[in-house]
Protein backbone atom coordinates (compact mmCIF):
# COMPACT_ATOMS: atom_id res chain seq x y z
CA UNK A 1 0.00 0.00 0.00
CA UNK A 2 0.86 3.83 -0.97
CA UNK A 3 1.34 5.55 2.46
CA UNK A 4 1.00 9.24 1.09
CA UNK A 5 -2.45 8.35 -1.27
CA UNK A 6 -3.64 6.61 2.24
CA UNK A 7 -3.21 10.43 3.55
CA UNK A 8 -4.82 12.03 0.67
CA UNK A 9 -7.79 9.53 0.62
CA UNK A 10 -8.08 10.45 4.38
CA UNK A 11 -8.25 14.28 3.76
CA UNK A 12 -10.54 13.83 1.21
CA UNK A 13 -13.07 12.25 3.21
CA UNK A 14 -12.08 14.34 6.07
CA UNK A 15 -10.88 11.45 8.10
CA UNK A 16 -8.29 12.86 10.64
CA UNK A 17 -5.13 11.16 11.68
CA UNK A 18 -3.02 10.49 13.87
CA UNK A 19 0.88 9.49 14.69
CA UNK A 20 2.50 8.44 18.08
CA UNK A 21 6.02 9.93 17.65
CA UNK A 22 8.76 6.81 19.13
CA UNK A 23 11.92 8.32 19.92
CA UNK A 24 14.26 5.42 19.69
CA UNK A 25 16.39 6.93 22.16
CA UNK A 26 13.92 6.64 25.09
CA UNK A 27 12.55 3.11 23.98
CA UNK A 28 13.51 0.42 26.28
CA UNK A 29 13.34 -2.42 24.08
CA UNK A 30 12.37 -4.50 27.08
CA UNK A 31 9.10 -2.56 27.83
CA UNK A 32 8.11 -3.27 24.16
CA UNK A 33 5.67 -5.22 24.13
CA UNK A 34 3.37 -3.35 26.71
CA UNK A 35 3.68 -0.01 24.31
CA UNK A 36 2.65 -1.87 21.31
CA UNK A 37 -0.31 -2.93 23.26
CA UNK A 38 -1.04 0.64 24.27
CA UNK A 39 -0.39 1.89 20.81
CA UNK A 40 -2.88 -1.04 19.40
CA UNK A 41 -5.70 0.45 22.19
CA UNK A 42 -5.13 3.58 21.10
CA UNK A 43 -6.95 5.44 17.81
CA UNK A 44 -3.23 6.25 16.41
CA UNK A 45 -3.42 5.82 12.64
CA UNK A 46 0.77 5.80 11.81
CA UNK A 47 3.96 5.63 13.77
CA UNK A 48 6.59 7.56 13.28
CA UNK A 49 9.89 6.94 14.43
CA UNK A 50 12.75 9.54 15.06
CA UNK A 51 14.35 12.31 17.15
CA UNK A 52 16.69 15.05 16.32
CA UNK A 53 19.90 13.27 17.99
CA UNK A 54 19.07 9.45 17.66
CA UNK A 55 22.58 7.92 19.25
CA UNK A 56 21.16 4.47 19.63
CA UNK A 57 21.61 2.17 16.85
CA UNK A 58 18.57 -0.19 17.80
CA UNK A 59 16.76 1.19 15.09
CA UNK A 60 16.16 -1.66 12.73
CA UNK A 61 15.13 -4.00 15.58
CA UNK A 62 13.09 -1.78 17.47
CA UNK A 63 11.04 -1.80 13.64
CA UNK A 64 11.42 -5.44 13.70
CA UNK A 65 9.56 -5.78 17.18
CA UNK A 66 6.96 -3.35 16.50
CA UNK A 67 6.15 -5.00 13.37
CA UNK A 68 5.49 -8.22 14.71
CA UNK A 69 2.76 -7.16 16.98
CA UNK A 70 1.52 -3.76 15.38
CA UNK A 71 -0.17 -3.38 11.88
CA UNK A 72 -0.09 0.42 11.69
CA UNK A 73 2.47 1.89 8.99
CA UNK A 74 6.20 3.25 10.24
CA UNK A 75 7.04 6.27 8.68
CA UNK A 76 10.96 7.19 9.49
CA UNK A 77 11.07 11.14 10.65
CA UNK A 78 14.98 11.25 10.55
CA UNK A 79 17.14 14.34 12.49
CA UNK A 80 19.69 13.17 10.16
CA UNK A 81 20.76 10.65 7.43
CA UNK A 82 21.75 7.86 9.88
CA UNK A 83 18.63 7.62 10.86
CA UNK A 84 17.55 5.32 8.02
CA UNK A 85 16.06 1.71 7.52
CA UNK A 86 15.13 -0.13 5.52
CA UNK A 87 12.30 -2.21 7.80
CA UNK A 88 10.27 0.94 7.51
CA UNK A 89 8.13 1.39 5.54
CA UNK A 90 8.36 5.29 4.21
CA UNK A 91 10.62 8.06 5.10
CA UNK A 92 9.66 12.28 5.68
CA UNK A 93 11.84 13.21 3.13
CA UNK A 94 12.28 16.94 5.05
CA UNK A 95 13.27 19.59 4.26
CA UNK A 96 14.07 22.75 7.23
CA UNK A 97 12.53 25.41 5.46
CA UNK A 98 11.47 27.58 7.95
CA UNK A 99 15.63 27.98 8.29
CA UNK A 100 18.41 28.90 6.79
CA UNK A 101 20.85 26.19 6.92
CA UNK A 102 22.12 24.72 4.13
CA UNK A 103 22.65 21.73 6.20
CA UNK A 104 19.29 20.70 6.52
CA UNK A 105 18.10 22.48 3.13
CA UNK A 106 19.85 20.52 1.24
CA UNK A 107 23.30 18.60 2.35
CA UNK A 108 21.70 16.14 4.83
CA UNK A 109 19.29 15.27 1.65
CA UNK A 110 22.52 14.86 -0.54
CA UNK A 111 24.08 12.49 1.39
CA UNK A 112 21.12 10.19 2.22
CA UNK A 113 19.34 10.00 -1.18
CA UNK A 114 22.36 7.05 -2.09
CA UNK A 115 21.44 5.60 1.01
CA UNK A 116 17.68 5.67 -0.01
CA UNK A 117 18.08 4.46 -3.13
CA UNK A 118 19.11 1.19 -1.81
CA UNK A 119 16.07 0.91 0.11
CA UNK A 120 12.51 0.05 -0.63
CA UNK A 121 11.26 3.05 1.52
CA UNK A 122 8.41 5.14 0.43
CA UNK A 123 9.53 8.55 0.07
CA UNK A 124 7.57 11.77 0.77
CA UNK A 125 9.34 14.93 0.33
CA UNK A 126 7.83 16.99 3.83
CA UNK A 127 8.54 20.57 3.79
CA UNK A 128 9.08 21.15 7.85
CA UNK A 129 8.50 24.69 9.09
CA UNK A 130 9.68 25.10 12.66
CA UNK A 131 7.67 27.60 15.03
CA UNK A 132 8.62 29.75 17.82
CA UNK A 133 7.09 28.04 20.82
CA UNK A 134 8.34 29.86 24.21
CA UNK A 135 11.71 28.28 24.72
CA UNK A 136 14.36 26.79 22.55
CA UNK A 137 13.55 23.48 21.30
CA UNK A 138 15.62 20.56 20.41
CA UNK A 139 15.16 21.21 16.58
CA UNK A 140 16.12 24.86 16.74
CA UNK A 141 19.02 23.79 18.44
CA UNK A 142 20.78 21.05 16.60
CA UNK A 143 19.76 22.39 13.16
CA UNK A 144 21.10 26.02 14.14
CA UNK A 145 18.11 27.85 12.83
CA UNK A 146 15.51 30.14 13.74
CA UNK A 147 11.94 29.38 14.13
CA UNK A 148 9.14 31.44 12.52
CA UNK A 149 7.55 33.99 15.28
CA UNK A 150 4.27 32.82 16.42
CA UNK A 151 3.23 35.92 15.00
CA UNK A 152 3.99 36.06 11.64
CA UNK A 153 0.81 33.96 9.91
CA UNK A 154 1.81 35.26 6.71
CA UNK A 155 5.55 34.56 6.86
CA UNK A 156 4.03 31.29 7.61
CA UNK A 157 1.69 30.80 4.96
CA UNK A 158 4.02 31.89 2.06
CA UNK A 159 6.95 29.44 3.62
CA UNK A 160 4.22 26.80 2.99
CA UNK A 161 3.40 27.62 -0.42
CA UNK A 162 6.70 28.06 -1.71
CA UNK A 163 7.15 24.51 0.25
CA UNK A 164 4.11 23.51 -2.02
CA UNK A 165 5.69 24.66 -5.23
CA UNK A 166 9.02 22.92 -4.62
CA UNK A 167 6.92 20.28 -5.00
CA UNK A 168 7.03 18.99 -0.96
CA UNK A 169 3.74 16.89 -0.74
CA UNK A 170 3.13 17.49 2.81
CA UNK A 171 4.03 20.25 5.22
CA UNK A 172 4.68 19.77 9.02
CA UNK A 173 3.75 22.51 11.33
CA UNK A 174 6.66 22.25 14.24
CA UNK A 175 6.38 23.21 17.44
CA UNK A 176 9.22 21.58 18.42
CA UNK A 177 9.50 18.26 20.89
CA UNK A 178 8.01 19.07 24.36
CA UNK A 179 7.50 22.80 23.39
CA UNK A 180 6.08 24.91 25.91
CA UNK A 181 3.46 26.44 23.19
CA UNK A 182 1.81 24.49 20.46
CA UNK A 183 1.58 25.79 16.68
CA UNK A 184 -1.02 28.64 16.92
CA UNK A 185 -4.31 27.68 15.76
CA UNK A 186 -4.60 30.86 13.82
CA UNK A 187 -1.34 29.34 12.16
CA UNK A 188 -2.74 26.02 11.09
CA UNK A 189 -6.10 27.81 9.93
CA UNK A 190 -4.03 29.99 8.00
CA UNK A 191 -1.68 27.38 5.62
CA UNK A 192 -4.62 24.57 6.00
CA UNK A 193 -6.78 27.07 3.82
CA UNK A 194 -4.57 28.26 1.51
CA UNK A 195 -2.63 25.44 0.41
CA UNK A 196 -3.67 21.62 -0.94
CA UNK A 197 -1.15 19.54 0.26
CA UNK A 198 -1.73 17.77 3.58
CA UNK A 199 -0.82 19.72 6.78
CA UNK A 200 0.79 17.87 9.82
CA UNK A 201 1.11 19.26 13.38
CA UNK A 202 3.44 18.84 16.29
CA UNK A 203 5.26 20.01 19.21
CA UNK A 204 3.35 20.61 22.53
CA UNK A 205 0.09 19.02 22.28
CA UNK A 206 -0.60 17.37 25.57
CA UNK A 207 -4.29 16.55 25.62
CA UNK A 208 -7.18 15.48 23.56
CA UNK A 209 -8.38 19.10 23.29
CA UNK A 210 -4.92 20.19 22.17
CA UNK A 211 -5.41 17.51 19.08
CA UNK A 212 -8.97 18.50 18.50
CA UNK A 213 -8.18 22.19 18.08
CA UNK A 214 -5.40 21.72 15.72
CA UNK A 215 -7.76 19.46 13.66
CA UNK A 216 -10.27 21.79 13.76
CA UNK A 217 -8.21 24.31 12.59
CA UNK A 218 -7.05 22.07 10.13
CA UNK A 219 -4.61 20.22 10.13
CA UNK A 220 -4.93 16.49 8.54
CA UNK A 221 -2.73 14.85 10.58
CA UNK A 222 -1.69 15.11 14.30
CA UNK A 223 1.78 14.14 16.10
CA UNK A 224 2.10 13.37 20.06
CA UNK A 225 4.94 12.19 20.85
CA UNK A 226 6.10 13.81 24.91
CA UNK A 227 2.50 13.47 25.92
CA UNK A 228 2.33 9.25 25.41
CA UNK A 229 6.25 9.30 26.60
CA UNK A 230 5.28 10.59 30.08
CA UNK A 231 2.43 8.30 30.41
CA UNK A 232 1.53 5.45 27.93
CA UNK A 233 -2.36 5.70 29.95
CA UNK A 234 -2.44 9.05 27.65
CA UNK A 235 -5.30 7.72 25.18
CA UNK A 236 -7.40 6.73 27.87
CA UNK A 237 -11.26 6.05 27.08
CA UNK A 238 -12.47 8.84 26.81
CA UNK A 239 -9.98 9.98 24.30
CA UNK A 240 -11.30 6.11 21.91
CA UNK A 241 -14.46 7.50 22.96
CA UNK A 242 -14.17 10.54 21.20
CA UNK A 243 -12.10 9.59 18.51
CA UNK A 244 -14.50 6.61 17.30
CA UNK A 245 -17.65 9.38 17.64
CA UNK A 246 -15.40 11.63 15.56
CA UNK A 247 -14.88 8.93 12.91
CA UNK A 248 -18.20 7.87 12.69
CA UNK A 249 -19.28 11.57 12.41
CA UNK A 250 -16.92 11.75 8.85
CA UNK A 251 -18.47 9.04 7.71
C1 LIG B 1 8.08 16.52 17.69
O1 LIG B 1 6.05 17.15 16.64
C2 LIG B 1 6.65 16.16 17.40
O2 LIG B 1 8.83 16.51 16.52
C3 LIG B 1 5.91 15.83 18.66
O3 LIG B 1 6.12 16.75 19.70
O4 LIG B 1 6.89 15.47 21.70
O5 LIG B 1 5.76 17.69 21.96
O6 LIG B 1 4.45 15.70 21.25
P1 LIG B 1 5.77 16.39 21.23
Amino acid sequence: TNIYNEIIQSKVKRQKLLAILLDPDKVVLENLSVLISKINQSPATHIFIGGSQVTTNILDELIVQIKQNCDLPIVLFPGNPSQISDKADAILFLSLISGRNPDFLIEHQVNAAPILKKTQLEIIPTGYILIESGTETAVERVSKTKPLGRNNLDLALATAQAGEMLGNKLIYLEAGSGAKQAVPLEMIKQVAQNIEIPVLVGGGIVDLQGIQNAYYAGADLVIIGTAFENNINFFNSEMLRQFANARVKNR
